[in-house]
């Protein structure tokens, strides 16, 4: 599964390149942090732009998108912020695509993966990341917490996304952003009606955003006056031969 494969991964990418020499050079990417939060806070649409170019319940969305058109596109198009897929076996994303993204925008950039290992983190910090993905259900609340600080320790906020009530007890004070995903991980089916129902039971000082299966502007209004910041959306502008113009309009 997703998560084994991660393992693996991981175990590969350290045998080249050891944690300890990662962070060093994690540490000196000196580059002034974006607040993924803030410009949430601060953005008219609140919309959080993703390059995806396949996934596993749609298979091929977009497979040649460039993200040095499409992310800077995204943020001229009033984009408060950008997720960008870095796996590449599920989702056939890179590093690549977050670095070439990096070069081309300002606005901040999640990391979009399933993280579970520090070197994880540091490799987003290297990438040129402002923001990193926790997953609830693929974590216990020590981890969430140890992978929350040690985003922190690099400059880093931290996404934490949640997809149903009995993950609530997950949230702590250490993440910045609390994401209702409306998917559901067993079927995949997106349902937005996840989002309103948990929308009030997540305590008000957690800015909320709500991500998957968002396709209509009418959608993110009633998501804004259920208290969400954020809007996350994929598909609904990978899906088009101009994604960001997609957007545009
Ligand atoms: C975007 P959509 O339905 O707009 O393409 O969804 C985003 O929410 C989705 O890609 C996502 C995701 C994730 C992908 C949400 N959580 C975790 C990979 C891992």
């Amino acid at each position: 599964n997703i998560i084994q494969n991660k393992r693996l991964e991981i175990a590969s990418a350290k045998a080249v390149k050891p944690f300890a020499a990662l962070l060093e050079e994690a540490r000196q990417t000196g580059r002034p942090g974006r607040s993924f939060r803030q410009a949430l806070e601060r953005s008219a649409t609140g919309i959080i732009a993703e390059f995806k170019r396949r996934s596993p319940s749609k298979g091929f969305i977009h497979e040649g998108a460039d993200p040095e058109q499409v992310v800077p596109g995204y943020a001229a198009a009033g984009a408060a912020a950008c997720s960008v897929l870095t796996d590449t076996v599920y989702f056939g994303g890179s590093s690549d695509d977050l670095v070439k993204a990096r070069k081309r925008t300002d606005i901040p950039l999640l990391r979009k993966d399933f993280t579970i290992d520090e070197y994880q983190i540091a490799q987003a910090r290297i990438w040129g990341a402002d923001a990193i993905l926790l997953i609830a259900a693929v974590l216990t609340p020590a981890e969430t917490e140890k992978l929350s600080l040690f985003a922190h320790s690099l400059g880093l906020e931290v996404l934490l996304e949640i997809h149903d009530a009995c993950e609530l007890n997950r949230l702590c004070p250490v993440v910045d952003v609390v994401g209702v995903n409306n998917r559901n991980l067993t079927t995949f089916a997106t349902d937005v009606r996840t989002s309103f129902e948990l929308a009030g039971r997540i305590p008000a000082e957690y800015l909320r955003i709500s991500e998957s299966g968002i396709g209509s502007p009418d959608t993110v209004l009633r998501l804004r006056e259920a208290g969400f910041r954020g809007f996350l959306m994929g598909e609904n502008f990978m899906k088009e031969p101009d994604p960001a113009a997609a957007l545009r309009n």
